[in-house]
């Protein structure tokens, strides 16, 4: 490829995973049970009809875990706590994220925790779930207990990830837990994720105001299909519910005016003073990008599968009739259209449109159905898919953006939510059979890209 594209000294070079995807062990130090380990038992829920009781079993093997990070080179970790593990009875499942994080530092990689990706206690879920107000008290409450046993030694936080996702996947199309298909409620929930970073974020600086801490949304380039006003609005729309509907709350205070006009019917009435708490200042923003949203307006134009292998039920909420027809871009194994430019795209937008915090990629990566070939995965597609979106990184950082590091999704092939195990994101394949790790071709690729400080000329 292209020549060397060096990144700037300090640059954190990543990867992420999230609890209950990698960890299993869900029945250790009293956890009860969080939204998923309920809606993975519904039928027809997941593909194949997996679930995360065992995962990869990082739970009993994050030492083996940590050091494949440390043989990789990775300065930083993005993972999850989990919140029904957290609050188990006697602090005996935060004893868990204690022995990681005191692991990831003996092996010299930053942790960055993230709180809340998606396993809600199944309690709350039954008092009513995001869209009920109380959840971001709860949600404070929680990430403050954990603050107060790691913050001493974790600097980076990350309250939510994806509110989008955990929003409108999980209560207006039901494609995730809690499965709910509520449109209203969706958007209650989406507030009341925000809300509840707000909260977190006050909470946990007046335990320690030196601590870093921000949200990882899900961001993506989106473009209309044609030049037609129909085209165009559906991608205004598109933008509006899912890049503008949670930006400009963190980072500027108010909800976009043509957002809630879109939705108007389903009486969203955020109050000011919510705002206010939700436009906590933050010193980073996670950007979790995977592609970009090419978007019509015409209702029959063929709609592109996305959130589930069952999507069915639409996430866009007041704007159910818009559509993502193919452009003929490659895709991965997701059927997710290969973009690196919409990343610069949106690195650069976030520069120029809103107040500065520090940017960091928190997810990026590409889901295959792949297995090994005499004991090693040759993933070069995948190699293919994160060179560009470095150069993409490289190219926004030239455009001024001040992007500080960049976490792979994921280290180790997961649990992929609705799809199962049927799709792999490691940069580490796992034997689902043995839990046996073994780098892909990409793992030994991304150790030289950070040993070089980029991705190299000779790719
Ligand atoms: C993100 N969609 O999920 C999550 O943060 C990860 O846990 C996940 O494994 C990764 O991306 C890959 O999917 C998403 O349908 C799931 O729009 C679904 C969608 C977007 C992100």
């Amino acid at each position: 490829m292209s020549e060397q594209a060096r990144f700037p000294d300090g640059f954190r070079w990543g990867a992420a995973t999230a609890a209950y995807q990698v960890e299993g062990a869900t029945d250790a130090d009293g956890r009860a049970p969080s939204v998923w380990d309920t809606f993975v038992r519904r039928p027809g829920a997941v593909l194949g009809g997996d679930t995360g009781d065992v995962a990869v079993d990082h739970y009993h093997r994050f030492r083996e875990d940590v050091a494949i990070m440390r043989d990789l080179g990775l300065t930083s970790y993005r993972f999850s706590v989990s919140w029904p593990r957290a609050q188990a009875p006697g602090g005996r499942g935060l004893g868990f994220y204690d022995r990681l994080v005191d692991a990831l530092l003996d092996a010299g990689v930053e942790p960055w925790p993230t709180l809340y990706h998606w396993d809600l206690p199944q309690t709350l879920e039954d008092a009513g779930g995001w869209p009920e107000r109380d959840t971001a008290h709860r949600f404070a409450d929680y990430a403050a207990e954990v603050h107060a046993v790691l913050g001493d030694r974790v600097r980076n936080w990350l309250t939510v990830n994806e509110p989008w996702c955990a929003a409108f996947l999980g209560y207006a199309s039901g494609d995730h837990a809690p499965g709910r298909r509520e449109p209203a409620a969706a958007l209650r929930a989406a507030h009341h994720l925000m809300l509840g970073h707000g909260m977190a974020v006050q909470a946990m600086r007046a335990q320690r105001p030196d601590n870093r801490f921000g949200a990882a949304v899900n961001l993506y380039a989106v473009s209309p299909a044609s030049d037609a006003e129909a085209d165009v609005d559906a991608a205004r729309r598109v933008d509006g519910l899912q890049n503008r509907f949670f930006l400009d709350p963190l980072l500027l205070g108010r909800y976009p005016e043509d957002v809630l006009a879109d939705v108007e019917r389903y009486g969203f009435a955020p109050s000011d003073a919510d705002l206010a708490t939700i436009r906590q200042p933050i010193e980073h923003l996670g950007v979790n990008y995977y592609s970009r949203h090419t978007v019509s307006g015409d209702p029959d134009s063929a709609p592109q599968a996305a959130s589930s292998p069952f999507a069915e039920h639409s996430p866009w909420v007041g704007s159910e009739h818009v559509r993502f027809p193919s452009t003929g871009r490659p895709t991965t194994g997701m059927g997710w259209e290969i973009d690196p430019s919409g990343l610069t795209e949106v690195l650069v937008r976030l520069h120029r449109e809103y107040p500065a915090v520090d940017l960091y990629v928190t997810e990026n990566g590409a889901g295959y159905q792949e297995e090994p070939a005499n004991g090693t995965v040759h993933d070069a597609e995948r190699i293919r898919y994160l060179d560009g979106h470095l150069r993409a990184c490289r190219d926004a950082i030239d455009a001024g953006a001040p992007l500080r590091g960049y976490f792979t999704w994921s280290l180790l092939d997961n649990f992929e939510w609705a799809w199962g195990y049927s799709r792999r994101f490691g940069l580490v394949h796992v034997d689902y059979a043995t839990l046996r790790r073994a780098p892909k071709d990409s793992a030994r690729w991304y150790a030289e890209v950070i040993r070089r400080g980029g991705p190299g000329a000779s790719e």
